[in-house]
């Protein structure tokens, strides 16, 4: 049976995962009137035997044992959730989490242990991750610290941290495990393991939760109420297709922290764990906090980064610059500093045609290749361009991946001239987790569910060079300038000598 892609991405896309009608029943929700005495109308779990055998209809203030009322009067602006309020129920203790939506008040109820950590000790705790998060030296460091703090914090057996890719796929580029466990570093998981809703709520809410798979999920009632949005709600019943997922991939209980940078789901604190285990509201608080820090000093050390490669781009393009200015011809002024020029982008081969003239250095594919590949960028408007699979684009440079994988092009304004960097092939391996190409299968009739096996899939992608930098690219735009302004100079002392 053929599997069509697009079809299994949208109905996973699709799933309404945000009404699942039901709750996961380690906790307790309560939907109650947004006004008037916020009477409780309908509810999810074990509420009689584990909060007040008659709840229904009854006062939300009475039945939480508190005046509910301020606490909703002072909400801090734009704010629509207050959390973490102690409830004592009947043989247990719970903290509360009181949500406000256009509608109701949803209160989800969640059983806590009796000694929480100290908030000092967290804060001292907090305070130091961030303080070795800022001193790393790299991003790479900077991964491995999280996921050693992370699995610290929470004590999973397994912490990754899942980054998205551009295509949404993701891969994991840290990990601190239990030794004892096969490790997923490195590998790559698809898209479509992680569907487009749940990565919207995910940047929604920054923490989700599953202690177990094995469950029986608790329904909302009465069941005039199971189509309410559960959006904000921890407990929120899991789709069953990713139980199946966990279920497939020997994982009992997993939770995920998103570090979301900009604005943007930048990627997942992943977590795994081979028995049931929890993670409390307070400790989510605290991982949501890390978190948002990770994200900040990821951005900080990638701009860093770029500051550092712009900075060595300027210093290469002052060097380069102003040998331009000399009064020999541009062909040999350009000859002159060309191991400069193709070395400060690195690129492994570097030309100029202008005309039918070629001038080659390093690695390049033939002349007739250069001409043709030179036509093409004049025939797309003269405007630099760069590429890392150049073979995709222009038919010509199919079969010169070895030289031609990569090209930057930047037309100048003089002579007709333009000049490539090119960038040879380099072959990756891409370490699947299970095969992305199987990720779903779908029967006529059957129920959606994720690939089976999570074994190595080893993909070679060719074609490919690595990518030109944004820094690189500016530098290729910039060098068109600067060389147009040196030539410019030039021309006017030539002209003024002359007269
Ligand atoms: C949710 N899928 C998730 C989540 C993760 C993954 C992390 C968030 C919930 C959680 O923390 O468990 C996937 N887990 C991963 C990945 C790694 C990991 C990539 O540890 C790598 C290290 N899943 C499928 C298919 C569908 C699907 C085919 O494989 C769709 C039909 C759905 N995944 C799916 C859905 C959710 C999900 C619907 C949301 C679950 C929810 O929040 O209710």
């Amino acid at each position: 049976l053929e599997t069509d892609p697009t079809l299994d991405l949208t109905v996973c896309d699709r799933e309404p995962i945000h009404i699942p009608g039901a709750i996961q029943p380690h906790g307790l929700l309560l939907v109650a009137a947004a006004g008037g005495e916020h009477q409780v109308l309908a509810g999810a779990g074990a509420i009689e035997a584990r909060l007040a055998a008659d709840w229904q209809g009854r006062r939300l203030s009475d039945l939480l044992g508190q005046d509910v009322a301020p606490l909703l009067d002072h909400l801090p602006g734009g704010l629509d959730t207050v959390g973490q309020l102690p409830v004592e129920g009947i043989g247990e203790r719970f903290v509360a989490t009181l949500h406000r939506t256009g509608t109701h008040l949803l209160v989800e109820l969640e059983p806590v242990a009796d000694e929480p950590t100290s908030v000092a000790t967290t804060l001292g705790w907090l305070d130091a991750v961030a303080g070795s998060f800022e001193r790393a030296a790299d991003l790479q460091t900077l991964y491995d610290r999280a996921a050693s703090a992370f699995r610290r914090l929470t004590g999973f057996d397994r912490v990754m941290i899942y980054r998205f890719l551009d295509d949404d796929a993701g891969q994991v580029v840290a990990e601190d495990r239990d030794p004892a466990l096969e490790t997923f570093r490195n590998h790559r998981f698809p898209a479509s393991d992680i569907p487009r809703q749940a990565r919207a709520l995910y940047v929604r809410n920054r923490t989700r939760v599953i202690p177990t798979i094995d469950y029986d999920p608790a329904p909302l009632r009465p069941a005039g109420f199971a189509q309410l949005d559960l959006s904000d709600i921890a407990v929120r019943h899991v789709s069953p297709v990713h139980l199946q997922y966990l279920r497939n991939m020997g994982v009992e209980a997993s939770a995920s922290i998103s570090i979301v940078k900009d604005g943007l789901l930048w990627g997942l604190v992943a977590c795994h764990h081979n028995g049931p285990r929890r993670l409390p509201p307070d400790v989510r608080s605290t991982g949501a906090t890390l978190a948002s820090g990770l994200a900040r000093q990821i951005r900080a050390k990638e701009e860093a980064a770029a500051y550092r490669e712009r900075l060595a781009l300027r210093v290469a393009e002052d060097s380069v610059v102003p040998r331009l200015n000399s009064e020999e011809p541009l062909r040999a002024a350009i000859v002159a500093v060309k191991d400069e020029l193709c070395a400060m982008l690195h690129a492994d081969g570097f030309a100029m045609i202008a005309g039918d003239q070629v001038e080659r250095f390093g690695r390049c594919p033939d002349d007739d290749v250069l001409v043709g590949i030179a036509r093409w960028v004049r025939e797309r408007g003269g405007e630099p361009i760069a590429t890392h699979e150049l073979g995709a684009l222009l038919p010509i440079a199919r079969g010169h991946e070895q030289t031609a994988s990569g090209l930057l092009a930047v037309p100048l304004h003089e002579e007709d001239a333009i000049l490539l960097w090119l960038r040879a092939e380099t072959i990756e391996t891409i370490e699947w987790a299970g095969n992305p190409h199987k990720s779903v299968a779908v029967e006529p009739g059957a129920m959606l569910t994720p690939r089976a096996s999570f074994a190595v899939y080893t993909e070679t992608v060719s074609g490919r060079s690595q990518r030109w930098t944004l820094e690189q690219i500016e530098a290729g735009h910039r060098l068109r300038r600067r060389f147009h302004e040196a030539r410019q100079h030039l021309q006017v002392r030539i002209l003024n000598r002359e007269y």
